[in-house]
């Protein structure tokens, strides 16, 4: 999962390390290291160390281990040729421009000035700034079980999104994770529209145990998910997930249809599915759905498809609602819980 990316993320981690490396390594470089990059002053009487004779840094401190002893100044341009590739990089990744944006302005903020921080490695130095920005535009995630245990019975889902996302194959894996964790669930088959829609949702249901609410192909989405809501109610179900029809925000009829649904069902949540390898795609639709049903947060199939990772990193920054979910694969257990630490380890990681 988005092997592309940590790569690439390893390279800038690398070259922003060598720019500072330089900055305390080498005397005219930057404001520099104050002391540690000056040229030894000779003693009265005594001959200069000539260039040759002085100390050269050994292997060790030029790379990842070398001690930050006194107070080192990073100034803008030390560093600036290393974070315009790092911005390249992650443009390239599909990282969205105001993502982008938010994570140069948090690594150069980071780095940027003065610094005293005895024992820090330059590495730890690069990666601490890394780590703080990418933590910064990931957001918090949403735990959707704590959600759960802290709303009314029985909480509402809404699926939505463009077409063949994921969906339905979301609303399967998320009913198998939440009956796992001891709730509850019944699904409610909210596409009457594309032909073998409500069957297809039909053989998850029967797999996985869980009841649903079907209507006959061609009907009211709106009337399905309200039985469904009156079944849940009358059976003290915990949850309901609600799947619905592919449609793009540009369709004015669908959405309205989909406006009928929130309007009948009342979700609590209503959750926006897109796939990671639509890159920035995904995003601008996500931010365009958002603009016209309202989203509370945002799954991402795909993952496993996806090098790049880019939707993933800016999707949430982008539009300004929490990723809740990650889509691996196509099993039932190929979902997990959208953890920004984990996620932000696992891209700086050595492994
Ligand atoms: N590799 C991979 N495939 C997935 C993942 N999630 C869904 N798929 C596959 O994507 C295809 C479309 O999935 P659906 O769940 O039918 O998509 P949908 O959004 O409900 O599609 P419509 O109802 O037609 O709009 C299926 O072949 C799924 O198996 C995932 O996380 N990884
Ligand atoms: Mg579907």
């Amino acid at each position: 999962m988005f092997g592309g990316l940590k790569a690439k993320l390893q390279a800038a981690r690398s070259r922003l390390g060598s720019s500072i490396q330089t900055v305390i390594t080498t005397p005219a470089a930057g404001a520099g290291a104050e002391g540690a990059q000056q040229e030894p002053v000779p003693e009265k009487g005594k001959p200069a160390v000539s260039p040759s004779t002085a100390a050269q840094p050994t292997i060790v401190d030029k790379f990842k281990v070398l001690l930050i002893e006194r107070e080192l100044i990073i100034s803008e341009k030390d560093v600036a040729d290393a974070l315009a590739e790092l911005e390249l990089t992650l443009l390239e990744s599909d990282v969205a421009l105001p993502a982008t944006d938010a994570i140069i302005a948090h690594v150069r903020k980071s780095l940027v000035g003065k610094h005293r921080r005895i024992g820090e490695s330059v590495d730890s130095l690069v990666v601490g700034a890394l780590r703080a920005a990418l933590l910064d535009v990931l957001g918090n995630g949403f735990d959707l079980l704590a959600y759960i245990r802290t709303h009314p019975r029985p909480v509402r889902i809404l699926f939505t999104g463009v077409n063949g996302t994921g969906k339905t194959t979301t609303v399967a894996k998320i009913g198998s994770y939440l009956k796992k964790q001891g709730f509850s669930v019944v699904i409610g088959a909210g596409d009457t529209y594309r032909a073998g829609a409500s069957e297809q949702i039909g053989v998850h249901a029967e797999r996985l145990g869980i009841k649903i609410i079907q209507h006959p192909e061609g009907g009211d989405p709106s009337a399905v998910l309200f039985d469904t809501v009156q079944y849940a109610t009358s059976h003290k179900i915990d949850v309901i997930l609600a799947d619905t029809a592919g449609r793009f925000h540009t369709k004015a009829n669908l959405m309205s249809q989909l406006e009928k649904i929130k309007r009948v069902m009342k979700p609590d949540l209503v959750v926006y599915v897109d796939e990671a390898v639509a890159g920035n795609d995904a995003v601008t639709r996500a931010f365009e759905f958002d603009k016209t049903i309202g989203a509370d947060a945002v799954v991402l199939t795909k993952a496993d498809m996806d090098s790049r990772g880019g939707a993933a990193i800016s999707i949430a920054h982008t539009i300004g609602k929490p990723l809740m979910f990650i889509g691996t694969g196509q099993s039932y257990d190929d979902i997990i819980p959208f953890e920004p630490a984990k996620v932000v380890e696992e891209l700086l990681g050595d492994a």
